[in-house]
């Protein structure tokens, strides 16, 4: 080293080697556990998930932003929780319909942006043991269920909080609800919130993860991620963090999340563009429009509409975690149940092209996608009503092309320019014509 140099050159250059070392090993710092990348492997050989947005908000029917979108004091909306009494809420049937609907996991709001705890917490009493007629933890009793119906449970957890004093200062979607205008953040996140996630981590046996949401109120705080995200993996190695906050994947997650659209697409507005090639992927959506429970909300998916994202989204390597919002006493309503049964009939003729795939080797399309799994290659027509179908060229070798639903054979011709088959003539209006190739 040049000693001539003068001592702040020599100062500044060592701090910057400082410096450059330090973040070299905060990105490295995390390296996912071994249950960990196994239990990625598992949510994507899953691919189908029931969303569920179930709150004291679901008494109003006005979707789980109404305190926000009326603009609603608390002192009022605290009145809500005395008449939540969902008295027909059976965990049992819950499970059972997932199931019966072809999903492996499902994902519940353990609070949403009102910051009320629908589990039996200990850190506050704004929870629907405390101040419920119901009295009862109703995650607890989907947990139980859930293990023993062999389904995995995630928590959805709200960071955003319009209710507690000490989210503060606050975000975009603060309105004057009567909170005091102080507040400790960084003990809103490491007393409160940690306490909470500490409980759901320990009191419900093993669970799939937490599924992130709010972040976005405050894109600029420092949300103290690290700390939180070590919390849930040393608790549970297991459980997958999966943030929606609409950016590049950090440190400490393990899925990547793409809300009302297709990984990358973000027709929605407010996703990112980005594509992580590393993570697991996924997209949510609702059946019909709402999150929460919304009483003139009447615009149900057809089966067919569900079918078709689905495929979609396994066709982009991603899962689809579709929504419901159950009424407030409990109950899931028909509209509901008749839909999801009838994706779940449908996945028992359709599933070995969904489940345990990953996406195929061409991009996916508007005449449709293409899923893979061992030397299957699914070629998913969901769109397209030409006798012909020419493709991009597929590397792998076609040994053979066949009809899924009937074993009917199909022509194809494969070249250097691509492959074209010869579709079999649509029968009426199936959602997806599924052509399987077998490569070598
Ligand atoms: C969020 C929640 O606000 C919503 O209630 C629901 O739980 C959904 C799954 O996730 O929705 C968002 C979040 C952020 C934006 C839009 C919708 N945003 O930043 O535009």
């Amino acid at each position: 080293m040049n000693l001539r140099k003068p001592l702040s050159t020599l100062v500044a250059v060592t701090v910057f080697a400082l410096i450059a070392a330090v973040n070299s090993s905060a990105q490295a710092a995390y390296q996912p556990s071994p249950e960990n990348l196994k239990a990625r492997q598992q949510f994507q050989d899953d691919k189908f998930g029931l969303f569920i947005h179930w709150g004291v908000y679901s008494v109003l029917g006005d979707g789980e932003w109404v305190l926000h979108n009326r603009k609603l004091k608390l002192h009022d909306y605290e009145r809500l929780p005395n008449f939540f009494d969902p008295e027909k809420f059976d965990a049992k049937a819950w499970v059972a319909l997932a199931k019966a609907a072809g999903m492996k996991y499902i994902t519940i709001t353990s609070r949403h942006h009102d910051g009320f705890a629908m589990f039996d917490t200990k850190v506050n009493d704004w929870n629907i043991v405390k101040r419920t007629p119901y009295g009862k933890d109703p995650l607890k009793l989907l947990a139980d269920e859930a293990q023993k119906q062999g389904i995995k449970l995630f928590f959805y957890y709200s960071q955003l909080d319009w209710h507690h004093p000490d989210y503060y200062p606050r975000g975009a979607t603060a309105w004057e609800n009567g909170r005091p205008d102080s507040g400790n953040f960084n003990s809103y996140i490491d007393d409160f919130m940690n306490s909470q996630l500490r409980e759901l981590l320990t009191n419900y046996g093993p669970i799939g993860g937490i599924w992130f949401d709010g972040m976005w109120d405050k894109p600029n705080a420092d949300w103290h991620l690290e700390k939180t995200y070590a919390l849930i993996h040393r608790l549970q190695p297991a459980a997958l963090i999966i943030p929606n906050h609409h950016q590049t994947p950090k440190p400490g997650e393990d899925v990547q999340t793409f809300e009302r659209d297709l990984p990358g697409r973000n027709t929605a507005g407010f996703n990112t563009t980005y594509v992580s090639d590393a993570l697991p992927l996924e997209s949510c959506n609702t059946l019909n429009g709402s999150w929460g429970f919304d009483i003139g909300d009447t615009k149900y998916k057809s089966p067919e509409e569900v079918e078709e994202m689905l495929v979609r989204a396994a066709g982009n390597n991603a899962n689809l975690l579709l929504n419901i919002g159950p009424l407030p006493n409990g109950e899931i309503q028909e509209e509901f149940q008749v839909r999801l049964r009838a994706v779940g009939e449908w996945l028992s003729r359709y599933g070995d092209t969904i489940y345990g795939t990953r996406g195929g080797p061409l991009a996916p399309a508007d005449w449709g996608v293409t899923t893979q799994k061992g030397n299957k290659i699914y070629v998913h027509v969901l769109k397209w009503n030409a006798p012909l179908l020419a493709l991009p060229p597929i590397t792998k070798t076609i040994s053979g092309a066949q009809e899924l639903v009937g074993g009917t054979k199909v022509d194809v011709t494969q070249s250097a320019s691509g492959v074209v088959l010869k579709l079999p003539l649509a029968t009426g209006n199936e959602t997806d014509r599924v052509i399987v190739l077998s490569v070598n």
